[in-house]
């Protein structure tokens, strides 16, 4: 969820060059890029759940049965798109986890107000469809995290029905009487908060997002135990963790209380599963986030979006400032929680897609790709995002401009959902048939990043060092993993830099295992010539 609407007005308050010792591979496509056979024996490195998310908006990506609606069977359709389980074959993606936003039954076209947490919504498929999905990930070895909006419910939820009836019958005794947030309708409403009349009653229920989302009430131990059980049922099949929706407003306006809840649930949950990977939403600031740090990964939304920290480095800022960012707030987070991992994206759901500021013609975009794919963390990227797909709120104000049908240029694309309005004339000409194919497109440049990142897996897993260039807007980072280390510089500006790599680090300059960018670079001896808008890795020691 974002903001709730109604609260927010409350709140304001190679490309790939060739290089000296890099051999050049062909994929299967016929395309060419700089990484070596060598580097490639290290791809299948197990970087645990510091790996490539992608989220997909279900009824909006891949429809297997032709009514219009993405569906799981999409998905499975498409999965060799996204993963063919072979790290090297060049022909996928190559995106280790997928994010599937709720699958519940829901009668809105998002789904984030749940009837029924435990019946897959009929447009979407089947419960057996969910578990051949599962299995196909892990086959693969890729992650498969379900959103769990767990805030409030749908109206339609039979918990909600219950509530009401409790209350209408005055039944105090009732176990449903207190599983929503209520408040009896004497003297002003709690601040800050939106009720709305228990129909039959004087009483009120809490809404915050919309009329249709009931808030349950966290302090029912009943509440606590149903979002338990839900959790339960799908670990107990097998998925691999939650995406939590909306998940500071538990207790609305109550971190401390939202966060204890949460410490509670994820205790139980990793008693479950001790390797559980969880992440939240938390839509503030860095002082809020990082309260819930203490209980799950949580994206940061401070590098997110037109304004975040990424696009201001892509749009030709400084990689030196981002990368000092990134290892503060690894240390940071390092210090809040044992093996927290710092989870950027550009784009999700919620947001105005990457491409209408980060264009594909500017180049920004592959530089805002290099420096959160090419960096620690579980990168997420928004479905389509590899395609340069637009969309934005517009002026129609609608967020399904944001969620429009994943172009592929076949009978697997559905139709937008309701209410889109995004005009034709702003749309990514170009279908993922189209850039499949082409070794310039995107997506190929994604798939290579992807592939790079894979390959020295120091880049996502290992220990982090900022490198302080001076005078220059290029920067990057030294990374370590089991005695192995790489180097990562990023030039975000227009012009071509000469680095003298032996002033950033005293370990032996290796070989140059990957260009990415727009221009090219070389290294000879110890100096580096990076062209604009151009990232590399180079091995150390
Ligand atoms: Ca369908
Ligand atoms: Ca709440």
């Amino acid at each position: 969820m974002s903001i709730p609407k109604r609260i927010t007005a409350l709140l304001l308050a190679a490309l790939f060059a060739l290089a000296a010792g890099c051999a050049v591979n062909k994929d299967k496509a016929g395309a060419e890029y700089a990484v070596t056979d060598e580097l490639l024996k290290s791809a299948g490195a197990n970087n645990g759940p510091a790996r490539v998310f992608y989220e997909i908006f279900v009824g909006s990506f891949a429809d297997s049965d032709g009514d219009g609606t993405g569906d799981l069977r999409g998905i499975i359709n498409k999965m060799d798109y996204l993963n063919d389980g072979d790290p090297d074959s060049g022909r996928s993606l190559g995106v280790e986890g997928l994010w599937l936003t709720p699958i519940f039954r829901s009668s809105s076209y998002h789904k984030y107000d749940i009837a029924d947490y435990y019946d897959i919504d009929s447009a979407f498929g089947t419960m057996d469809d969910l578990k051949e999905l599962i299995a196909l990930c892990h086959e693969r070895g890729m992650y498969l995290i379900l959103d769990l909006p767990i805030n409030h419910t749908s109206r339609m939820n039979s918990w909600f029905g219950s509530f009401v009836s409790a209350h209408r019958k005055d039944d105090t005794e009732d176990p449903y009487y207190n599983f929503y947030s209520w408040y009896d309708g004497s003297g002003s409403a709690p601040a800050g908060r939106h009720f709305v009349q228990i129909s039959g009653t004087d009483h009120y229920y809490e809404c915050n997002f919309s009329d249709d989302m009931p808030e349950l009430d966290f302090d029912s131990p009943a509440v606590r135990e149903a979002v338990y059980e839900v959790a339960k049922f799908y670990i107990d099949m097998g998925i691999d963790g939650f995406r939590f929706d909306a998940a500071k407003y538990v207790y609305f306006g109550d971190n401390k209380r939202s966060v204890e809840f949460w410490l509670e649930y994820m205790e139980k949950l990793r008693a479950l599963k001790p390797d559980i990977y969880c992440v939240g939403e938390v839509w503030d600031g860095e002082g809020v986030i990082d309260q819930y740090t203490a209980a799950f990964d949580c994206f940061d939304f401070t590098v997110s979006q037109s304004g975040g920290l990424i696009a201001a480095a892509a749009q030709k800022g400084d990689a030196n400032q981002y990368c000092s960012y990134v290892e503060g707030y690894l240390n940071k987070i390092g210090g809040i929680r044992r093996g927290a991992l710092y989870t950027p994206f550009i784009a999700n759901h919620d947001t105005d897609r990457a491409a209408g500021y980060l264009t594909v013609a500017s180049n920004t975009i592959k530089m805002g790709a290099n420096l959160y794919i090419l960096g620690p963390g579980t990168p997420f990227i928004y479905y389509g995002e590899e395609l340069g797909m637009r969309g934005s709120r517009g002026g129609s104000n609608t967020d399904a401009n944001r969620r429009l049908a994943m172009p592929w240029g076949d009978e697997r694309t559905p139709h937008d959902p309701v209410g889109a309005s995004y005009s034709d004339e702003l749309r990514l000409d170009k279908t993922a048939a189209d850039e499949l194919g082409d070794p310039d497109s995107l997506y190929t440049y994604y798939k290579r990043l992807i592939m790079a990142r894979r390959a020295n897996p120091e880049i996502a897993s290992g220990e982090y060092t900022a490198l302080r260039l001076k005078d220059t807007k290029t920067g990057g980072f030294i990374a370590t993993l089991e005695g192995r280390s790489v180097m990562v510089l990023h030039n975000p500006s227009a012009g071509s830099q000469t680095v003298d790599l032996s002033a950033l680090t005293d370990m032996k300059i290796g070989e140059l295992r990957g260009v990415f960018g727009a221009e090219e670079a070389s290294l000879e001896g110890n100096t580096l010539k990076l062209g604009g808008q151009t990232s590399v890795i180079i091995g150390l020691g």
